[in-house]
Formats: structure tokens, C-alpha cells, sequence
């Protein structure tokens, strides 16, 4: 048909490279920019056919490396709602990502179309963006020769973070409907955001100005726009902000170089002066980090684990006193990289739920509570409220002025958060608000617990797909004998924990230790490593 005469002359155009193997992982297809190429162009066709599939709906395409270096880059498929692509997709995307020839191509396409249903006369509208990576350029050519390919209504979101384009996506799809979003548009974006935050901080002492780390990223336009939206409510102060840099993104800075090193980002260290707050964006602005230094100058770090304790306390002051304690119940959503004090400070609070490592098991578990907070240790989390909850929130009448403004800070929040996905920037509000509303500093806010001692370490090893695990990653269940002699270790240690897994972005073992006494922990995390190699 004339359907893949387009495709095959279109796909002749993307070769695959013969001897790489793709997988699309829990962010998306992510390696060397300039390989990427032709998975571009199939995921734009991909994209297509998974709108059709969903009857028109519009899917969402990022092109980002997040927090990787300047070189990678990656895609990733969001679907409409504004969620990450539905896990059996993910197997499709890799199928078809490594067909070896456009003749392969076409036949695992029409396999596609057969096995799940798609009736390809169906619409297909696709919105995409990238983040500031150069190799983005070309790889967006790529994706929109795929999306022509399937002829798909296509809209270019042009160069934003992570969580706009989720919002986007959201926003598009929920268009002229009761659960709508907000505009679809940039501008509806940051009037969303600036809106709420101004009418949670109405009334209060100003805040102090807040330097922001933009990982000399994506970040940094969105941040610059945001402060315009924001006027006087609150002063942010950008810092690496040198988009057009070469080499210059995620380099000694940026929340994943703060989480990993525990360490200030060396530029800031004469930005920032001691007991003020700052915070740290990773390169596609969907991580955040805040820290601060103290009257001696000692760097504290306040991760995601710390966010979701702040966050997480703060909404359920307000639920029990809006008087929904009841029938509104809030939970938390970890991972085993959650430091074992943050665990242990909100277990004794509300309900807390370990789940496996990737965004989209942290959110499906969120989804299971009223109110359900999810954060990564490494800065990556939002709040979800489910529809009966926010249609709960609307109609509930308050029975005193205390109960009408803690009724309407919850409306606000709901607002404030970006529910799509993980969002540096609406988070970084959200934060913000809290620690206006406790009249809080970072001493203050740090001092909810205390951290305990931790490492992590990477190990290559001949093949990761040996190690498997179960119980949330807390265990490896293969290769067999492993977890009793790491059991065994750790039964040695004060306060000791530690865990092996595979990552799922990275062809190496990740190796996490906690224990009571720093160099404990650093022992511990060696000594299991030894154990792995
Ligand atoms: P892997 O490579 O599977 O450990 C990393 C992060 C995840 C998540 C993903 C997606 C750690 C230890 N792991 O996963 O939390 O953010 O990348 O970006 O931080
Ligand atoms: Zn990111």
C-alpha cells in the first residue's frame, strides 16, 4: 500500500547501525547521541501507531538524556495522560527498535498492527520536544520523518524540560473536558503553576531569595521564564545557566552530580553564602536537589527522601485539619535507595510502601492511596490525588475558617504539582510553600532526621542480566548463594543494610551500603562489591 511505500522509503533514509543492540529501559532508549538515529525515526512511527491504537489520543515523544552526559542522549514515549509508556509498549519499542532491516522493519510492523488490534485508518497525533543536547537537532529531524512516515498530526513543542512536555500531553488530551489539565501551552504551564504558588504564599513574610543550579540545561529556559511569571512572590537566582556551552551540560553540576558526590557543585562555592538555600535541576529539569551550607561552611544535602518527608508531613497537617482526616488517607511510595531514616521517620507517620527502582512502579503504587507522595532518593518524585479525592476537596463544606484555609491550601496544591510526572520546578515551589508555611530554613527542615551514613558503588560485571531479585530489589535471588553471604556481611555492621541490582539505565550493578558510622558504610558498600565482582 502506499502506507509503506512512505515507510520504506523513508526508513532507507535511518539505517540501523548492524551491530548495536537497542532496549528500551526504564527511561526510554538512552546511549550515545550520534547512534540514535534510526530508533528516532522508528519511535516516531511507533508513537503513531500507539496513538492509533488509543483512538487519536496524543501520545507525547521526548528526546532527552536527563542527568547523562552531554553526549547521550534518549527517548522516551509518554502516554496521554501524560504517564510513561504502558509496559507491554516497551517491548513492542524494542522489537522493533532492532528489526535489522527496513524489510524486517516493515514485517514486525504489520506483526504489531495484527497482534494488538490497531486499526491503522485510525488518527494519529503526536506532540514531541528536546531538551538543549546538540544531538537533539538531528535527532528530532529523524523522529519527524517517522512521524510523517505514519502520517501523524504532529506538534512540535520545540526545545523544554521533561515535565512540560508531561503536562502538555496531559493538558492536550483532557482539552474541553471536566478533568482538564490546564492550557495547553507553555503559558498554561507556568500561569498553572505561578498561580497557586502565589495564592499558598499570600499573606507571608517574603521568601529569601532561592539560587537555582540549572544544570546548564534545559532548566535554565524554563527557570528564566518561570521567574518572570512568578514578580516578587519569589526571587530565584539562576546559576549555570550556559545552555549553548559545549560540554557544559551535567558537568560537576546538577542534581545528579550533587546526589551522587554529596558534595556543593564547585561553581556555586562562592555563590553561596552560608544558611542560604539552594537547589540543584538535572539536565531535563525533572530532578531536584536542594542543600545549603551551614555558619562553618559544611555542605548539607536535602535529597528526595528529605523532600518527601517535608512534603509528606506538611499535606497530612492540612488534611486533618481541613477535618478529612477520615476519609482522605496520605501514603508514601520509596525505593530500597531511600535512606533508612527517612523510612523510619515516615513510617512512624503514615503509611510507607517500598517499591522496585523507575518511575512508573513509584507512580502505579502512588496511585493506590487518596494522597499518595512518591519521591526518589536522587530528587525525582511528585504527589498524586486521585479524582475522588480532588472531587472530594471541591465539594467539601468546612465548618470553621481553620478548616476553609487548610480546604483551600490542599485545592492549591493540587494545582502547584505537576501530577503528570516528576517536576524540578514544581517541586521546587511546592517546597518553597512549605517552608514558608513552617517558617522553616534548610537547619530546620534538615533536622526532621538525620541520614544515616551511606554509599553507593557501580560494578561492571560480565553480564548484569545475571543478577535477579525480588521483595522491591531488596534481595538477589540469583546468582544463587550471593544474598546469604552478603546477609552475612551485613550482619556485622551497626545500623547495617545493603542491597544488589542491576541498573536499569546502565550496563553495570549498582551496590547501595547504610550503615551507623560513615566509614561503616563505605566498608560495607566495598566489601559487597568485592562479593559481586
Ligand atoms: P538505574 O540505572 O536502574 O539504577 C537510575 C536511578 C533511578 C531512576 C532511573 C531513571 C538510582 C540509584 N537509580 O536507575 O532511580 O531515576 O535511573 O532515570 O538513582
Ligand atoms: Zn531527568
Amino acid at each position: 500500500s502506499q502506507l509503506v511505500e512512505t515507510i520504506k522509503s523513508l526508513s532507507d533514509v535511518h539505517p540501523k547501525p548492524p551491530h548495536l543492540r537497542f532496549q528500551y529501559g526504564t527511561a526510554g532508549f538512552r546511549t550515545l547521541g550520534s547512534t540514535l538515529d534510526s530508533v528516532l525515526f522508528r519511535v516516531g512511527v511507533i508513537a503513531g501507531l500507539r496513538s492509533k491504537k488509543l483512538d487519536g489520543r496524543t501520545i507525547g515523544v521526548m528526546v532527552t538524556a536527563s542527568h547523562n552526559p552531554e553526549q547521550d542522549n534518549g527517548v522516551k514515549i509518554v502516554d496521554p495522560r501524560g504517564e510513561m509508556l504502558e509496559s507491554s509498549w516497551e517491548a513492542h519499542a524494542t522489537a522493533l527498535s532492532n528489526a535489522p532491516t527496513t524489510d524486517d522493519f516493515i514485517i514486525a510492523l504489520d506483526a504489531l498492527i495484527q497482534n494488538t488490534k490497531i486499526d491503522i485508518s485510525k488518527p494519529a497525533r503526536v506532540v514531541y520536544a528536546r531538551d538543549t543536547r546538540p544531538s537533539g537537532v538531528e535527532l528530532v529531524a529523524a523522529l519527524e520523518d517517522g512521524l510523517t512516515a505514519i502520517g501523524a498530526e504532529a506538534r512540535n513543542a520545540g526545545v523544554t524540560t521533561t515535565p512540560i512536555l508531561h503536562y502538555l500531553v496531559r493538558a492536550i488530551n483532557t482539552k474541553g473536558t471536566p478533568e482538564s489539565y490546564g492550557d495547553d501551552s507553555e503559558d498554561g504551564y507556568f500561569q498553572k503553576l505561578s498561580d497557586a504558588f502565589k495564592n499558598l504564599v499570600s499573606g507571608r513574610p517574603p521568601i529569601e531569595p532561592l539560587l537555582i543550579d540549572c544544570a546548564n540545561g534545559v532548566g535554565a529556559l524554563a527557570a528564566s521564564t518561570l521567574t518572570e511569571y512568578l514578580g516578587t512572590s519569589l526571587h530565584l537566582i539562576l546559576e549555570n545557566a550556559s545552555i549553548s556551552t559545549p560540554g557544559a551540560l551535567n558537568y560537576a553540576c546538577g542534581a545528579d552530580y550533587v546526589k551522587t558526590t554529596q558534595r556543593l557543585p564547585p561553581s556555586l562555592a562562592d555563590r553561596l553564602k552560608p544558611g542560604q538555600r539552594a537547589c540543584s535541576l538535572d539536565g531535563d529539569a525533572d530532578r531536584l536537589m536542594y542543600y545549603y551550607l551551614d555558619e562553618r561552611g559544611v555542605f548539607h544535602m536535602l535529597d528526595g527522601d528529605k523532600i518527601a518527608a517535608l512534603v509528606a508531613a506538611f499535606i497530612v497537617d492540612l488534611v486533618k485539619s481541613a477535618g478529612l482526616e477520615h476519609e482522605v488517607k496520605v501514603g508514601v511510595v520509596q525505593t530500597a535507595y531511600a535512606n533508612g531514616a527517612s523510612t523510619k521517620y515516615l513510617a512512624g507517620r503514615l503509611p510507607v510502601k517500598c517499591v522496585a527502582t523507575g518511575v512508573k512502579h513509584l507512580h502505579h503504587a502512588a496511585e493506590h492511596y487518596n494522597i499518595g507522595v512518591y519521591f526518589e532518593a536522587n530528587g525525582h518524585g511528585t504527589v498524586l490525588f486521585s479524582q475522588p479525592t480532588q472531587a472530594k476537596l471541591a465539594r467539601h463544606q468546612p465548618s470553621t475558617p481553620a478548616q476553609s484555609t487548610a480546604l483551600k491550601h490542599l485545592v492549591n496544591l493540587t494545582q502547584l504539582i505537576n501530577q503528570t510526572v516528576g517536576d524540578a520546578l514544581s517541586d521546587m515551589l511546592l517546597v518553597e510553600v512549605v517552608l514558608a508555611h513552617k517558617s522553616y530554613t534548610g537547619v530546620e527542615w534538615d533536622s526532621l532526621y538525620v541520614d544515616l551514613p551511606n554509599r553507593l558503588v557501580k560494578v561492571v560485571v560480565a553480564d548484569r542480566n545475571a543478577f535477579r531479585t525480588e521483595n522491591a530489589e531488596r534481595r538477589l535471588v540469583s546468582p544463587p548463594g550471593l544474598q546469604s553471604r552478603i546477609d552475612e556481611l551485613v550482619r556485622r555492621y551497626d545500623g547495617g543494610r545493603s542491597f544488589v541490582r542491576p541498573s536499569g539505565t546502565e550496563d553495570v550493578v549498582r551496590v547501595y551500603a547504610e550503615a551507623v558510622v560513615k566509614s561503616q558504610a563505605e566498608e560495607l558498600a566495598l566489601r559487597v562489591a568485592g562479593l559481586v565482582y
